[in-house]
């Protein structure tokens, strides 16, 4: 197994694993602590059946069920689709899924750990993702925001927000803001796995803890402009059978555009059940 690193701080193109990730465990365990190290992994020229998606997944932890069902692939509810294609009249995925800043799940008590985006279609130009590296974002922080962060918490909204967001769908509905109310994390999140931390933000971040409205969300809008630095940032230009597994926990990501009147872009993602994000603290990093 050789590791190609994607960028000098984070991610790696894996090399030398089988091409349907199917693995003994001392192999699957080299893989897994890889994915700790760098925070994003990628792997090329798969032929994964969705079975094979699945069960590797698995390996990594708990899978996550997206809902609406509607967007999951037919007979495989743990795989979601995003993809602007129609098929029998209907749409076969999410269409522009993800095209902001983010960490999958932040607006949920629960995040999700981790995500493995696997290409099906792809068009012949655009359609990237861009990831960051939230722990060298972190560490590069200016002292001064660092120490106002710490022990502060953001609240994180679907409600106040999926309209900006995903202008294409329909208005949550009563029951759906029930089902997803705000949430609040801590800015700076100590990664369970690997001790370290990293700034914990993203597009559904809307004020902070214990500070006036408008200075929360000019911080936010702040942070945000800080951690899309281009010299934080990996843009993965994907081929067919191309798959990264990120880690939520420490790395955020957005979809570009693409022409999706023209091309088809079909993506299948298996998602990680998470962890409560745990706030890191001067006295936390001591013990690690
Ligand atoms: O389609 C992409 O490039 C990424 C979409 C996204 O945010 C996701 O699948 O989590
Ligand atoms: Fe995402």
């Amino acid at each position: 197994m050789q590791f190609r690193p994607l960028h000098d701080a984070f991610g790696a193109e894996i090399i030398g694993v089988p091409n349907d990730l199917q693995m003994d465990d001392a192999t699957f365990h080299a893989v897994e602590q890889a994915w700790f190290r760098h925070s994003i992994l990628l792997f090329r020229g798969l032929r994964m059946t969705p079975e094979q998606h699945v069960s590797f997944t698995r390996r990594l932890g708990p899978l996550h069920i997206m809902e609406p069902l509607s967007m999951n692939l037919p007979g495989h509810p743990e795989v979601f689709v995003v993809s602007n294609a129609i098929k029998d009249g209907k749409p076969i995925g999410l269409k522009r899924a993800g095209e902001g800043y983010h960490t999958d799940g932040e607006d949920k008590c629960i995040p999700n750990a981790g995500s493995f985006l696997y290409a099906i279609e792809v068009p012949p130009e655009e359609g990237d993702t861009v990831f960051v590296d939230m722990y060298a974002v972190h560490d590069a922080l200016p002292a001064d925001i660092r120490r106002e962060l710490e022990g502060r918490r953001a609240r994180f909204s679907r409600i106040d927000l999926h309209h900006v967001h995903y202008p294409l769908l329909p208005a949550l509905t009563e029951a759906q803001k029930l089902d997803r109310p705000d949430v609040w994390h801590p800015l700076l999140r100590r990664h369970p796995r690997t001790g370290r931390t990293s700034l914990y933000i993203g597009r559904w971040a809307r004020d902070i803890e214990g500070m006036p409205e408008q200075e929360g969300r000019a911080l936010i809008a702040e942070l945000q402009a800080f951690a899309q630095q281009p010299r934080f940032a990996y843009r993965h230009q994907w081929r067919v059978g191309d798959a990264i597994v990120w880690d939520n926990r420490c790395t955020q990501h957005r979809a570009t555009g693409f022409n999706d009147d023209v091309h088809v872009r079909t993506m299948y993602r298996t998602t990680l059940e998470g962890d409560v994000p745990i706030m890191a603290s001067s006295l936390s990093e001591q013990t690690v």
